[in-house]
């Protein structure tokens, strides 16, 4: 293997087995390794003014976003692991292409390769887009519709904006030689691979049809102009705007250009719509993001009654930009249009306020109800999916007026 990856045993239970030597020079270090071994399945730190964590994963605090600026800043981005975080050297990185989509068919043994001072010489792509988990909102599936479903329980924070820079997929396509043969690709991360309950599933990998990967894909070295951190898939990652999160694999280390349709446990078994509202054997798997809307306060928040509150959120659609917001604290009785702040930046989402002036102390629900360019409207509940993916519902946001 060409590329400076430690390699680890994700074990199931939230541990994990370093299987390679961890490779160091001081000798000092290398007595710590116990320490690497237990080391978190995420690098940055996660304070928790900023962050809820969940297993492998961290959610970002809504309220961590009031006052802060358009993006998200990368100390408060949500990170979503299948296992862990790993350290990905640029130097030595490579991604390899190979397939019977491009010219001459190579196969993995005889892969085109690109190092990052490869992609760095391609034409530099800019884009502000919204990155969201298709899991975001799953645990409304039991709050709000009586539906419990298993996974990570997400309240709203498994999104986010950032400004993205990279070489687009299509460049490096077409310099690998991609023929009009080719079908789909399925883009590989260098984590570790993926075991549950016992069943190896290999690493993280999904296939994305030919015409998404030539049109808007990004191969991204840059997250809010600095170099991609590790958490994020750094050196390397896909930007997939509009579609879920796990489409835009990180750590990319090898892309698959194929003249069929392809298949793996991220678009079969998972990321894919099931149960009694969809077709019996699965739905189709999960592709672009829904519309959804979030308030920057935390849960539970307390406000005090009798004085007027500015109550921000922003909203956001993988399909179009957002055109309208209403808010209600009225359990959906009245609704009023929420005043924009500033335009939406590029695929990223809609920022917004309300005056609220709650008159008496007590318990209450906050509603925001986005619409775009569509015409589609945040519907009052979704139908039910067992893996609890795309909660677009209106979500019913508890307060406290004291
Ligand atoms: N290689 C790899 N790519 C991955 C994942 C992963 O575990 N491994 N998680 C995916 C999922 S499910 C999501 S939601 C996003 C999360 O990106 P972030 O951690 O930068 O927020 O990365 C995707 N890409
Ligand atoms: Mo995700």
């Amino acid at each position: 293997m060409t590329t400076g990856v430690q390699d680890s045993q994700f074990a199931g239970d939230g541990s994990y087995r370093v299987d390679d030597t961890v490779e160091v020079d001081d000798p000092v270090e290398q007595q710590q390794e116990p320490v690497e071994q237990q080391r978190d399945s995420i690098v940055k730190p996660l304070p928790d003014e900023y962050f809820v964590r969940h297993d492998t994963n961290a959610e970002m605090r809504w309220d961590a976003m009031a006052g802060v600026g358009y993006r998200v800043p990368i100390d408060r981005f949500f990170v979503r692991n299948h296992t862990r975080t790993p350290i990905v050297d640029p130097e030595t990185w490579r991604l390899e292409l190979f397939g019977a989509g491009l010219r001459d068919a190579p196969t993995s043994d005889h892969a085109i390769e690109f190092g990052l001072a490869d992609l760095l010489e391609l034409p530099v792509h800019t884009s502000t887009v919204t990155l969201e988990c298709a899991g975001n909102g799953r645990s409304l599936f039991a709050e709000q519709q009586d539906s419990p479903v298993e996974g990570t329980p997400w309240k709203l924070g498994g999104v986010g904006v950032a400004r993205w820079r990279g070489a687009r997929l299509a460049d490096v396509l077409e310099r690998a030689g991609v023929t009009d043969e080719a079908v789909e690709v399925m883009p590989q991360g260098l984590d570790p691979r993926v075991v549950m309950d016992g069943v190896d599933h290999g690493h993280v990998r999904r296939p994305l049809p030919i015409a998404k990967a030539l049109d808007d894909v990004l191969l991204a070295y840059e997250m809010n102009d600095v170099p991609l951190p590790p958490d994020h898939g750094g050196p390397v990652r896909l930007v997939v705007p509009g579609w879920v999160g796990v489409s835009w694999i990180k750590w990319v280390g090898q892309i698959e250009v194929a003249t069929r349709q392809l298949f793996s446990p991220w678009n079969t078994v998972m990321y894919r719509m099931f149960g009694p509202s969809y077709p019996e054997g699965g739905g189709d798997p999960v592709t672009r993001e829904v519309l959804k809307s979030a308030f920057e306060l935390p849960w539970n928040a307390e406000l005090v009654a009798g004085r007027t509150h500015v109550v921000r959120g922003r909203s956001w659609s993988g399909d179009a930009p957002v055109t309208r917001v209403e808010v209600s604290t009225d359990e959906g009785a009245t609704w009023c249009p929420a005043r924009p702040i500033g335009a939406a930046e590029g695929a990223g989402w809609q920022c917004w306020e309300i005056e609220w002036h709650p008159v008496s102390p007590g318990n209450r629900v906050l509603l925001a109800r986005a619409s775009d360019g569509t015409g589609a409207t945040q519907p009052d509940s979704v139908p039910f999916n067992t893996q609890g993916y795309l909660f677009g519902a209106v979500a019913r946001h508890p307060v406290r007026v004291t």
